[in-house]
């Protein structure tokens, strides 16, 4: 039997839990599907070795509600995946909204009838839902890629994803293991996984630059402050580009004399986290200030390593933050150790999967253990599985040809998808700021959207093609003036063989955004259409 809302959310992470509450305060009848067994999210999947947040994790929570601010208190400065987790569990909890969700299904379609003017969802359980709105929370890093490696299902061994990881804890101990993939989940990772294992081979691609985490537990007295805080913190993350509290920079990296530029450099290697990333305000515009960050940090690596062979083999040569920045513990020192291997994937290229492990162009590594921290299909992979299909039935995958014009209006609404909604969409800010941050944004303009349709007596609403052919072209123009396009990396989606290359974040930042969404409510809704209930005679 076909069950029946005002809304569904697809997703019970940070986007679905906060969307649902919302829904249920306004009056909303709500069904959230989510195809894991609880909230969470990446953080229900990530489970890998060492997975942490690399946001501050006072800044990492929800913002909304200052009695739920304070209810909750972090442990550490970066919180783990497990700590994460039971945050979301906690809010979900204070918000009571696991009642309005399913958990353990997946949606497999969704169509839009233009007649009833309701979406019909039907999950992998064979499971009919219909609604008026249509709500994605599925995240931008949700679909695991593993490359497609010859043999790669010849392995006798285990193997693993780290964005899928099992829930039963994997032994390392004695294990020969191969860890192909340098990015934040390798990074994160390998020093873990070599505390255990007998040896430890990563096979890497790209160098990175990576700061230091400088983790640490919080004291009483560091929680009570950030409390009495909150207001103010919470009012310049609202303000701020990256959604955390930290204001725009003054400071440009060139103009800045040397021995004041360097000593903000090196008092942001010292005190860790993302400090350095927003030290100067053209590290990402200006090339040569990029080198001068770039060549810094290169030298803090040649510090580190103590094995001369390798040493030339592990410096970045991409504009640094062009690629999302890493945080680590360890990732260098682990290099020293003799256990440890570095295997040079530009030098020799893996060549297929065995049997036994890993063979590249020059030899075969035997391996018990394969971990693929190889990554995601960014953005929009997740959306083009669901087989979304608007107007006239056509799919999200013909409109966006594959990925190849992804176009949507303020990464929230998609023109020919009628009275659907995306939470950090493709071309929003979404995961170039603080995401909590960004996801309340969008989850408060959705509903107070909702809200303003059903006082309105709207039918539908979906943004125009001349809007979306705007914001397209206005967030590729911005991506373009920076060094961003120029890096192989997931916000380009060169990291997945076959996708079309583009930019699908906007760089405006999340206080620029804020203001130009709040201007589209106070202008009518400008660029979006609405179709009203016909007047009965
Ligand atoms: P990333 O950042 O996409 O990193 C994936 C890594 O896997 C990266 O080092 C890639 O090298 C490597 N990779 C991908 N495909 C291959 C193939 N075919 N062969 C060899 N190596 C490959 O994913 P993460 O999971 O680490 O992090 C994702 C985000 O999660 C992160 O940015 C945080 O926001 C949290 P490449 O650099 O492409 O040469």
């Amino acid at each position: 039997m076909t069950q029946q809302f005002d809304a569904l959310v697809i997703g019970a992470g940070f986007s679905g839990i906060y969307m649902t509450y919302k829904l249920r305060e306004q009056g909303f009848t709500v069904k959230t599907l989510e195809k894991a067994a609880g909230v969470g999210g990446v953080w229900y999947f990530a489970r890998y070795p060492g997975a942490r947040c690399d946001s501050d994790s006072v800044y990492y929570n929800y913002i909304f509600s200052e009695e739920l601010y304070k209810k909750w208190s972090w442990s550490t400065r970066f919180a783990g995946q497990d700590e994460i987790l039971s945050y979301l569990n906690f809010a979900a909890d204070e918000l009571d909204v696991k009642k309005y969700m399913q958990f353990n299904t997946e949606v497999k379609k969704a169509e839009w009838d233009e007649e009833e003017a309701i979406w019909s969802v039907t999950t992998d359980g064979g499971e009919e839902f219909t609604a008026t709105y249509l709500i994605s929370g599925v995240g931008c890093l949700s679909t695991s890629n593993i490359p497609n490696f010859e043999g790669r299902d010849s392995f006798k061994g285990e193997s693993y994803h780290t964005g899928t990881w099992p829930h039963t804890p994997v032994d390392f101990k004695g294990k020969r293991v191969g860890v192909i993939g340098t990015g934040s989940s390798g990074v994160q990772s390998i020093p873990v996984i070599a505390q255990e294992a007998k040896e430890v081979y990563v096979f890497q691609r790209t160098p990175q630059y990576s700061v230091p985490t400088r983790n640490r537990v919080f004291t009483e007295e560091e929680i009570a402050q950030f409390k009495a805080e909150f207001l103010e913190a919470r009012e310049i993350m609202k303000t701020s580009p990256s959604g955390l509290p930290i204001p725009r920079s003054s400071k440009s990296v060139v103009d800045t004399p040397e021995a004041e530029r360097n000593a903000i450099m090196e008092d942001a290697w010292e005190k860790g986290g993302m400090i350095l990333n927003n030290a100067f305000y053209d590290i990402v515009t200006n090339p040569e200030s990029n080198e001068l960050v770039s060549e810094f940090l290169r030298t803090k690596i040649r510090e580190k390593i103590k094995k001369p062979d390798i040493v030339e083999q592990l410096l970045p040569y991409y504009y640094y933050s062009t690629k999302r920045p890493i945080l680590d513990t360890n990732y260098w020192e682990t290099y020293n150790e003799d256990h440890v291997t570095l295997v040079n994937l530009r030098e020799q290229p893996i060549v297929r999967i065995t049997e036994n492990g890993i063979q590249t162009s020059e030899q075969e590594y035997p391996l018990d253990i394969i971990v693929f921290a190889t990554g995601y299909d960014a953005m929009t992979g997740t959306l083009l599985k669901l087989d979304i299909r608007g107007r006239d039935g056509i799919s999200l995958k013909d409109k966006w040809a594959d990925g190849a014009k992804v176009e949507t209006y303020l990464g929230l609404g998609i023109a020919g998808f009628p009275n659907f909604f995306t939470i950090t969409g493709p071309q929003s800010p979404s995961v170039l700021t603080n995401v909590p941050t960004a996801i309340e944004q969008h989850v408060e303009w959705i509903s107070d959207c909702l809200v303003h349709l059903r006082e309105q007596k709207a039918r539908t609403i979906e943004p125009n093609r001349e809007a979306e052919e705007r914001w397209s072209k206005q967030c590729t123009e911005i991506a373009n003036s920076t060094l961003f396009t120029k890096t192989d990396s997931w916000y380009t989606g060169s990291n997945i063989e076959g996708k079309p290359r583009g930019f699908l974040i906007y760089l405006g930042g999340l206080d620029n955004y804020r203001q130009i969404c709040n201007e589209v409510v106070e202008n009518g809704y400008q660029g979006f259409e609405m179709q009203f209930e016909e007047v009965k005679a």
